[in-house]
């Protein structure tokens, strides 16, 4: 490389974001990478002249289409839907669906980007892929979300496929909404197949495939811990969301001895000095899951608990902080809240969730710090073993798969630090994730020549 690593960074990124305009949260995702790959990538003269990480940040294909439905009214409402393919040089597609307002297609590339390091680290057959829709969900009745499903699934089944691209939940798509796509799905094309991940347990869904990113998280948090001698068990988490995987983190980090004190919604979060048990969480379940109700509630049900309206969690004192919502939900005033409130460890559930301020405040206190593309990878690592369970039309019992996950997050664990251990011994499990994500995905695009 001719120049430096920082200006090769810059040079890249002058050219994706003038190829790539007004997409901030693509062009984030795909700087964070540059930043970790430009050292490596400036030491390999054929990962240059091959293109590699220009090729990695250039979608295979996306797919953008009309999703036309009828409300209860009888009304015609007109969404719209997206799939992006992004690479699929170790395995099919394979990424969740989200259904939030929010969604357009800077959002989804990003995901989609991340998505291809992340089902890298599992070391499971997977390319990367993410869709969705800027349908809102929210106070819509079973028969609307039905109705917009099999709408959306009309246009997206001629995409998809078991060894093409293989989809599953993300925000706002949960079992309900993976069981009317696959009703759909199955019509549309008279077979039988494992294209959607995430399905219900007697009709070919893994088990532990809801509680998998979650627990994935507080595996990987165990582990980070374990590495400076310490564990979760004694520790205050602080939990943002209160959807699939801020639940299930909840659920795990409770098993494994530490005390849950916060959970959020897009609305504001709640306080619980005493921690979120099993019995409590069993009531938000009940709360998020069945009535779609917002966290608030919580506080009326449980009056020692506090309800913030309009805040983050990020100003409670813990040892450990679990952003499991969305992406930016932590800032740099956040990040200095927790730091200053003497948090140790931050464990991303959610994709992308701190921005790159709150990132670098994190790493100049030396805190552990484990990005989404890691931590969260044990969703979609289960997903993969859906995949090979429908693929042998054979289901393991709870107990195999939890090893199996169990075994996965160490082994991500293990890769960040062999990549990203810098010189004082500080492991920088960014930099780790990336490498670690891109080594396989790059030697395969070698491999496969100029496609
Ligand atoms: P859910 O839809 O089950 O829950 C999402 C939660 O985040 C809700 O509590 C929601 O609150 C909150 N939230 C959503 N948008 C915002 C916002 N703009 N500001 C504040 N809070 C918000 O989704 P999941 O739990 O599945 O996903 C959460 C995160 O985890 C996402 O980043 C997702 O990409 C990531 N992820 C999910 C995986 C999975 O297997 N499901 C796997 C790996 C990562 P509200 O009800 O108010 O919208
Ligand atoms: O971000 C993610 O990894 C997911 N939403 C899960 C994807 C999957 O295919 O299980």
């Amino acid at each position: 490389m001719e120049t430096s690593p920082e200006r090769y960074v810059e040079t890249f990124m002058a050219q994706l974001i003038a190829r790539n305009p007004n997409e901030p949260e693509f062009h984030q995702a795909v700087r964070e990478v540059a930043e970790s790959l430009a050292p490596h990538i400036a030491a390999s003269p054929v990962l240059q002249r091959m293109k590699i990480l220009e090729r990695i940040a250039e979608p295979e294909r996306v797919v953008i289409f009309r999703v036309p439905w009828l409300n209860d009214r009888g009304e015609i409402e007109v969404n719209r839907g997206y799939r992006v393919q992004m690479n699929s040089a170790i395995g099919p597609y394979k990424g969740g669906i989200r259904f939030h307002a929010s969604v357009n297609l800077s959002i989804l590339k990003f995901l989609a980007f991340e998505q291809t390091f992340k089902n890298s680290l599992t070391t499971l057959p997977m390319g990367g892929g993410k869709g969705g829709s800027d349908f809102n969900p929210k106070g819509r009745s079973d028969n609307e979300v039905m109705k917009f499903c099999q709408s959306f699934m009309t246009e997206l089944q001629r995409h998809i496929g078991q060894d093409t691209d293989v989809p599953a939940g993300d925000i706002g798509v949960g079992g309900r909404e993976i069981g009317y796509l696959f009703g759909q799905y199955k019509r549309l094309r008279n077979e039988f197949t494992g294209t959607l991940t995430g399905k219900g347990r007697d009709w070919g869904g893994s088990p532990l495939r809801p509680e998998a990113t979650g627990y994935g998280v507080c595996y990987f948090a165990e582990e980070m811990l374990a590495a400076r001698g310490d564990k979760l068990a004694g520790k205050t988490v602080c939990i943002s969301g209160s959807g699939n995987v801020a639940q299930y983190a909840c659920e795990k980090a409770t098993q494994l001895g530490a005390k849950v004190v916060t959970l959020s919604d897009s609305s504001g979060f709640v306080h619980d000095p005493e921690g979120i048990d099993a019995a409590k969480l069993e009531y938000v379940m009940e709360l998020k899951n069945v009535f779609r109700g917002r966290i608030k509630e919580y506080a009326d049900r449980y009056p020692q608990a506090t309800y913030h309206p309009g805040e983050r969690p990020w100003n409670v004192p813990c040892d450990v902080a679990m952003p499991c919502a969305t992406q930016n939900e932590l800032d740099g005033d956040n990040a200095q809240a927790l730091v200053d409130h003497g948090c140790m460890c931050v464990v991303e559930g959610a994709n992308m969730p701190s921005t790159p301020e709150a990132i670098r405040i994190f790493q100049q206190h030396k805190l552990l710090y484990a990005p989404g593309k890691a931590a969260n990878a044990g969703g979609v690592a289960t997903s993969g073993l859906e995949m090979c369970q429908n693929s042998m039309r054979l289901t393991w019992t709870p107990e195999e798969v939890d090893a199996k996950l169990h075994g996965i997050m160490r082994n991500i664990h293990a890769v960040c630090v062999q990549y990203g251990t810098q010189p004082d011994g500080y492991v920088n499990y960014v930099v780790g994730a990336n490498i670690g994500g891109f080594m396989k995905v790059a030697n395969a695009m070698l491999a496969q020549g100029c496609v």
